[in-house]
């Protein structure tokens, strides 16, 4: 099997291969790297003898796979400091919408700022990201709504992975608020969404899946319907935001698409929760936005755990309703506010993340075969990651077995 290109010795792994035991524990264990995926991976006693180009040793720490946030809106103009003020003030976040803040203030500082400004603002989101162990980002648009900002949107999305080494995904959500160029007729910007900016995004392979934000104040199942059907007539995957605020079907709407993700789930039913199920699409939670918006229902998780739906776990960064850039601050949360697991919320930013970017093949679990992301901590067990927040035990993160040059 050898030469390698990277042998890591004296390790600890949380493969988090499913049917391993808890976390995939392997001790005292090597990984060897070849052309950036993983080659051989168990016991330093039975690594195979002979040539490897490099050898590091990990003096004893943990690898983990590179995490994966599956669901983030990390490119965006300003901020929303003082929505938050009016909120903690008794204003709700529905009311603020509705007189044209809210997601619209967004896009108003969005489209006014310069490339730069916006690669600036999200490059230090990112790195911040990084430090917490991330080499793989789901980046959505959205705060563009028209066709020229959306694109330069994820333009800058797949520029700040190659800026920053790191796995970017984008994701198109044209359908995120009704913009006031179409003077608030909802179906109408869904007629362009699907004829017009989603054909050109994809001309351009700017986009690797398309989401939608279902809501009493955003768009009705109807009209996601309709964004579903264009997606899937061009061969794109879909995701939705589905039974945030309220009620409204989004799950069984993203379960009759085969979505991906439904993400949210704070009002999904018990049939809501079936149809996902069935369907095989991955509940993204979303703690950050739960605990921001001091919201008080909570996702069905036992329900979602009893029908063996995949649940991910994600930072929702936003200026609205989640800013959030730590997807270990999002993992605590998710034990305190959601009682998962600490071995449910590393699953949720590894293995079943990537269901939920459709990457399960390729990351999401150190495995021979797949992609050599890791994420090296300095802790005494895997529990640690969902047990302290704002302390950094991050060591270093390997992308495709380089180690990131950022760290
Ligand atoms: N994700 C979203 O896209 C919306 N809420 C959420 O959790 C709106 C975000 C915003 O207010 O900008
Ligand atoms: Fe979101």
């Amino acid at each position: 099997m050898p030469p390698w290109d990277l042998v890591i010795t004296d390790a600890n792994l949380a493969t988090m291969r499913p049917g391993s035991g808890p976390f995939g524990i392997v001790e005292n264990a090597a990984i060897a790297v070849r052309e950036g995926r993983i080659a051989w991976l168990g016991k330093s006693r039975d690594l195979p003898a002979g040539e490897s180009h490099a050898t590091l040793s990990a003096e004893g720490q943990w690898l983990t796979p590179g995490l994966i946030d599956s669901h983030t809106h990390l490119v965006f103009g300003g901020n929303r400091a003082q929505e938050f003020e009016q909120r903690l003030n008794g204003v709700s976040y529905e009311a603020i919408a509705r007189s044209g803040g809210g997601i619209m203030s967004t896009v108003r500082a969005t489209r006014a700022a310069t490339d730069d400004e916006l690669l600036a603002a999200a490059g230090k989101r990112m790195r911040a990201m990084q430090q917490n162990g991330v080499t793989t980002v789901e980046i959505k648009s959205g705060y563009g709504l028209d066709l020229e900002t959306e694109l330069r949107l994820l333009r800058i999305a797949r520029k700040l992975g190659e800026q920053h080494d790191m796995n970017v995904y984008t994701t198109f959500l044209g359908a995120h608020a009704v913009p006031q160029d179409f003077a608030g007729d909802a179906d109408d910007f869904v007629d362009f969404i699907c004829g017009e900016a989603m054909p050109a995004v994809h001309a351009a392979g700017l986009a690797d899946a398309v989401d939608a934000y279902c809501e009493k104040i955003a768009f009705s199942t109807q009209q996601i319907a309709r964004v579903f059907e264009a997606a899937r007539a061009l061969g794109l995957d879909v995701k939705l935001h589905a039974d945030q605020l309220s009620a409204c079907g989004g799950a069984e709407l993203a379960a009759r698409f085969a979505a991906l993700s439904a993400d949210h789930l704070e009002y999904t039913s018990p049939a809501g929760v079936a149809a996902l199920a069935d369907a095989g699409t991955v509940a993204v939670l979303l703690p950050g936005a739960f605990v921001t918006l001091r919201e008080t229902q909570v996702p069905p998780v036992d329900l979602l755990r009893e029908k063996g739906v995949p649940i991910a776990l994600a930072t929702d960064c936003n200026p609205g309703t989640s800013p959030i850039a730590s997807l270990r601050a999002i993992m605590a949360l998710a034990t305190s506010q959601f009682r998962m697991t600490p071995e449910e919320c590393l699953a949720g930013v590894t293995r079943h993340a990537a269901r939920a970017l459709g990457i399960e093949n390729e990351r999401g679990t150190l495995e021979e075969g797949k992609i050599a992301d890791l994420a090296q901590w300095d802790i005494d067990h895997p529990r640690e990651l969902s047990y302290w927040m704002g302390l950094n035990e991050l060591s270093c993160t390997f992308c495709a077995g380089r180690r990131s040059r950022d760290q």
